[in-house]
């Protein structure tokens, strides 16, 4: 797998700036940074992580993110972890095709949105939480525990996102909001098989997605480290 600290050390030594992302070409947390790096039309080396063998619970991943999750962004010699995190730190660095309205309501409604991704949906949803589930609860009690967790977050981003979405979520451009959006409505459909019928705007949002070239890009079926099972 992945880069040891060592490795990182040698990166920033060496002239080579590029991006790297370690990513697991199914992570939600993954998807949101692919799209995010593509609709800021940068530049990355995508190092896979392979979850189901446990390589983010490595000493080395730990280095790097020493709470053991993908994605982990590394710039030079500086490593930075959290999907959320990372959006902020290239919005702020590569201020081109902002992520974020200057609106400041639409802004703090576009924080709204991915904070109910990223805290109430996808963190009870995780591979921890779900293993843990089936350990405690048994195996049949995962796919309707992540179920209920998403339908409740669908059903609070469905009413809310009324007042605001246009094309996209929370306007015309597409943002923050729509970056964690994706991924989630993505997974939700694929992996969790949840009936969209009653979240009539989020369908009409992932038409819209699946439009856009960076979005496809970053599609769990268009990477490094897709199985070819999973990409006819
Ligand atoms: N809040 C973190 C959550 C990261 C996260 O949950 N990553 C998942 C993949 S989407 C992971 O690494 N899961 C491994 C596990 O649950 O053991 C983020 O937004 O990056």
């Amino acid at each position: 797998m992945a880069a040891t600290s060592g490795e990182i050390e040698n990166s920033s030594n060496s002239k080579e700036k590029k991006l790297k992302l370690y990513s697991y070409w199914k992570s939600s947390c993954s998807h949101r940074v692919r799209i995010a790096l593509n609709l800021k039309e940068l530049d990355y080396e995508y190092i896979p992580v392979n979850l189901l063998k446990g390589e983010h619970l490595s000493p080395e991943f730990k280095k790097l993110n020493p709470i053991g999750y993908v994605p982990v962004l590394v710039d030079g010699d500086f490593a930075i972890s959290d999907s959320s995190a990372i959006c902020m730190y290239i919005e702020e660095k590569y201020p081109q095709n902002p992520l974020l309205p200057e609106d400041l309501q639409r802004k703090a409604i576009n924080y709204q949105a991915a904070n109910i991704v990223s805290s109430s949906i996808q963190s009870l949803q995780n591979l921890a939480v779900l293993n843990y589930i089936a350990e405690k609860a048994g195996p049949d009690e995962t796919l309707p525990w992540a179920q209920f967790h998403i339908r409740k977050g669908f059903t609070a981003l469905e009413e809310f996102l009324k007042d605001y979405a246009g094309k996209y979520a929370t306007g015309d451009q597409v943002t923050l909001a729509d970056v964690f959006l994706a991924p989630q409505i993505y997974s939700a459909i694929k992996r969790f098989n949840l009936d969209m019928s009653q979240f009539p705007l989020l369908s009409r949002l992932n038409e819209a997605y699946c439009e856009i070239p960076a979005f496809r890009d970053a599609m769990p079926e268009n990477q490094l480290d897709t199985p070819s099972a999973a990409t006819s």
